[in-house]
């Protein structure tokens, strides 16, 4: 069995990150995902709309999905991957190169980001209502 590990906050999900849990899954046969807590969020400097509890029950409704760990630190991702007997290591290219250091341990795949949406711009779109 193939494992696929990705990160993020996935705040107000979007489309964006429904391609990107969908092209992950496509790349094995089980995902974990691990979602930022509110704490490693302020570390992010990202204030979220949906606390943890939220975001990581959303995520693990998605189809694509087989896992929901939490995200607390950025030093975990090593851990996570022994720890989970990681195959492959997801992000989308927004990240390109800052998580090399993994290929160590688990092939590294950077999927490019679905272009004009973010959670920013989804606040932006409902502040200006258009
Ligand atoms: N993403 C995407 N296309 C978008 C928006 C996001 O492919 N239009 C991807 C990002 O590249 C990331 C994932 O969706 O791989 C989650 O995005 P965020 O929730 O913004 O996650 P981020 O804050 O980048 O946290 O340790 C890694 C961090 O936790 C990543």
């Amino acid at each position: 069995m193939k494992k696929i590990i990705t990160y993020g906050t996935f705040d107000l999900f979007h489309f964006g990150h429904l391609r990107l849990l969908q092209r992950a899954k496509a790349l094995g046969d089980y995902l974990v995902v691990a979602v930022s807590t509110d704490e490693f969020n302020a570390v992010k400097g990202k204030k979220c709309t949906y606390p943890y509890e939220h975001r990581a029950k959303i995520v693990e409704a998605i189809k694509y999905v087989d896992e929901v760990i939490p995200e607390h630190i950025w030093e975990q991702k090593i851990d996570d991957v022994k720890t989970h007997d990681i195959d492959i290591f997801v992000m989308g290219d927004d990240w390109k190169g800052k998580f090399d250091f993994l290929k160590d341990y688990c092939e590294v795949v950077y999927l490019e980001r679905t272009k004009d949406i973010s959670t920013t711009q989804v606040k932006t779109t409902i502040i200006n209502g258009k």
